[in-house]
C-alpha cells in the first residue's frame, strides 16, 4: 500500500491548484493605434496609471471588477517580446506630476509593456479553485501610419504610382509637391540609376509626407513607415518614391527594365517593401493581438478646415481595410488574424463642452460606419465612444448676452494662461459646406490643469468604460 503522509498530500493538493490556476491565468494583447499625435502615449499612459493606482481616487465606476470590489492590484512586470522597446511610462508620468505639468514627449515606433491585474473571480466554481486569478495585459503602441500600408500590398508599383501621383497633383497637395514631380519627370526611367540622386529624391519626398502631416494636417500618408520608420530609419528599404510619369512611358521597357536602371530599382524596392516591411508588421505583430483600439483626434481635423477633414475620413477607410478580414482573401491567404473586440475613440473630449461628446460619437461613427456595418456580420465586435485620457478642463456655464452657454475652463498650452471658452459646436453629420463657412469650432490645447503625483490617478473621462468594453470579459 502507498503511503502518502500529510507534507506529500499538501504538496499534491498545492500543485492541482497550481494547476488550476495557471489555467485561470489570461493573456490579452491589447494593441493602441492611431495616426501620430491622436493621443496614443496619452491613452496608454492613463490606462496604466489607472489600473496601477486603483483604490487610490480612481474613478472607475464602469469597469465592472471595480465597481463589484473584485479588483486587487495591478502591477507591471516585465514585457513579452525583449526585441521590441519598452514604453516609457515613468517618463510620461513624469511630464504629468512636473509642477508645470507638460504633455509627455511624442514617441516613435512600436512599444511594449505589460500588467499583471489581480482580481477575484466570481464565478462561484472558481471559487473552490482558488481566490484570485491574474489576468496578464501585453500593451503594443504602435503608429496608425503603419496601417495605412496595407492597400499597397494589393497594388503592383505602377498602380501605386499612378494613385498617388493623382493624389500629389491635387489641392492642398500640389502646391508643394509641384517641384518634387517636376523633378521626377525630367528623369531618364531607364538611365542607370545614380544612388544618390535616388537617396535625395526619396528625402525629398519623405519631406513631402512630413510636411503633409505636420503642417497640413492630412492623414494620407503613404508609404506611412516614411514618416515613422522606427528602427528602418535611413535603410535603404525606405528610399523609393512614385514614378509621376506612367503615362508616357513605354510598357514593353518597364517590362523589362533592370533592377539597375532608376525605373528598375524603384519597383524592386517597392516589391522589398511590401514584402519586408508591410507583410512583415502583419505577421509578427498584427496576428498576435487580441483586441484593439483605434483613437482618432477628429477635432484638429474639423478645425483645420474640410481638405483635412475629408483626409482623416479617408485615412479611416484605409485603416479600417486591417479589420475587414472576414471577407479580404488577401488577409486569409496571409494569416489568420485573431482580434475580436475593436473599439474606436475620439480623444481630447474635454476639449469640446460636455453636451457636443454625443456628437462627437456620432460624427466617429460616421467615419467608419461602412466598415462598421460589414464587421457587424463578422466576429469583430465594435464600439465607437469619446474618451479623454487626461481630462485637463472643467465643464460650466457661462451667462452671455442673456442666456448660460456651456464653456471649458482649461490651462492654454503656449502660456498656461487660464481661459473661460466656448470652443464650439461638433457637427453631428460629416460636415457640409455651409459648416466650414459659419467656421463654427475652435481649437485651443490645453496644458494638464495641476500636478498629478507619480501614485495618483490621472483625471480622465470614459477610461473605465474602456476597460469594461476591452477587458470586462476577461475578468469575470
Ligand atoms: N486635452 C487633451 N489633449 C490630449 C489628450 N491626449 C492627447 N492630447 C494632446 O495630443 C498630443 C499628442 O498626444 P500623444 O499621446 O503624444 O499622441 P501619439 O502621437 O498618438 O502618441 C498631446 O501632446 C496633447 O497635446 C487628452 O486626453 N486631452
Ligand atoms: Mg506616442
Amino acid at each position: 500500500m502507498a503511503f502518502i503522509n500529510k507534507k506529500k498530500l499538501n504538496k499534491l493538493k498545492q500543485k492541482a491548484s497550481d494547476l488550476l490556476n495557471r489555467t485561470l491565468d489570461q493573456h490579452v494583447t491589447l494593441a493602441v493605434t492611431g495616426l501620430s499625435r491622436s493621443g496614443k502615449t496619452a491613452f496608454i499612459t492613463s490606462l496604466v496609471n489607472q489600473l496601477v493606482n486603483e483604490g487610490n481616487n480612481s474613478q472607475l465606476g464602469f469597469f465592472n471588477v471595480v465597481h463589484q470590489g473584485r479588483f486587487i492590484a495591478a502591477k507591471r512586470v516585465p514585457q513579452k517580446h525583449l526585441h521590441i522597446g519598452r514604453f516609457e511610462y515613468d517618463r510620461a508620468m513624469l511630464a504629468f506630476s512636473q509642477n508645470e505639468p507638460t504633455w509627455p514627449e511624442p514617441t516613435h515606433g512600436i512599444s511594449e509593456m505589460r500588467l499583471a491585474i489581480r482580481y477575484k473571480p466570481k464565478e462561484s466554481l472558481l471559487k473552490y479553485a482558488s481566490d484570485t486569478a491574474t489576468l496578464y495585459l501585453d500593451i503594443t503602441d504602435y503608429p496608425g501610419e503603419w496601417l495605412l500600408d496595407l492597400p499597397m500590398l494589393n497594388q503592383t508599383f505602377e498602380q501605386w504610382s499612378k494613385q498617388t501621383t493623382a493624389l500629389l497633383l491635387t489641392e492642398p497637395r500640389f502646391k508643394s509637391a509641384k517641384s518634387f514631380i517636376e523633378k521626377v519627370n525630367q528623369i531618364d526611367p531607364f538611365a542607370k540609376v545614380d544612388e544618390q540622386m535616388l537617396a535625395d529624391l526619396s528625402k525629398e519626398y519623405t519631406d513631402l509626407l512630413l510636411h503633409f502631416r505636420y503642417e497640413l494636417g492630412l492623414s494620407v500618408i503613404q508609404p506611412g513607415r516614411f514618416i515613422l520608420p522606427g528602427e528602418l530609419a535611413d535603410a535603404p528599404i525606405l528610399q523609393f518614391f512614385p514614378f509621376t510619369d506612367f503615362e508616357q512611358m513605354d510598357k514593353n521597357a518597364y517590362q523589362n527594365a533592370s533592377d539597375d536602371c532608376l525605373i528598375g530599382m524603384l519597383r524592386a524596392r517597392f516589391i522589398e517593401y511590401k514584402e519586408r516591411v508591410v507583410k512583415a508588421f502583419y505577421k509578427e505583430h498584427f496576428v498576435n493581438f487580441d483586441r484593439q483600439i483605434v483613437l482618432a483626434d477628429c477635432l484638429t481635423p474639423l478645425n483645420n478646415g474640410p481638405e483635412s477633414f475629408a483626409d482623416l475620413k479617408m485615412a479611416m477607410t484605409m485603416i479600417m481595410e486591417s479589420f475587414s478580414y472576414g471577407q479580404s482573401s488577401l488577409f486569409s491567404r496571409l494569416f489568420a488574424p485573431k482580434i475580436d473586440k475593436l473599439l474606436f475613440a475620439a480623444t481630447k473630449a474635454d476639449h469640446v463642452t460636455p453636451e457636443q461628446h454625443h456628437n462627437l460619437v456620432r460624427l466617429l461613427d460616421q467615419l467608419v460606419y461602412q466598415t462598421k456595418h460589414q464587421l457587424n456580420y463578422d466576429v469583430i465586435e465594435m464600439k465607437t465612444l469619446a474618451l479623454a485620457s487626461v481630462k485637463t478642463t472643467q465643464a460650466g456655464t457661462s451667462r452671455y448676452q442673456g442666456q448660460d452657454i456651456p464653456v471649458l475652463r482649461g490651462k492654454r498650452s503656449e502660456n498656461g494662461e487660464l481661459i473661460t471658452v466656448f470652443p464650439g459646436a461638433v457637427p453631428s453629420k460629416l460636415p457640409e459646406q455651409n459648416f466650414w463657412q459659419r467656421e463654427p469650432f475652435n481649437y485651443i490645447s490645453f496644458a494638464p490643469m495641476n500636478p498629478i503625483g507619480q501614485h495618483e490617478c490621472l483625471p480622465h473621462l470614459r477610461m473605465d468604460q474602456v476597460m469594461q468594453f476591452l477587458l470586462g470579459d476577461k475578468m469575470k
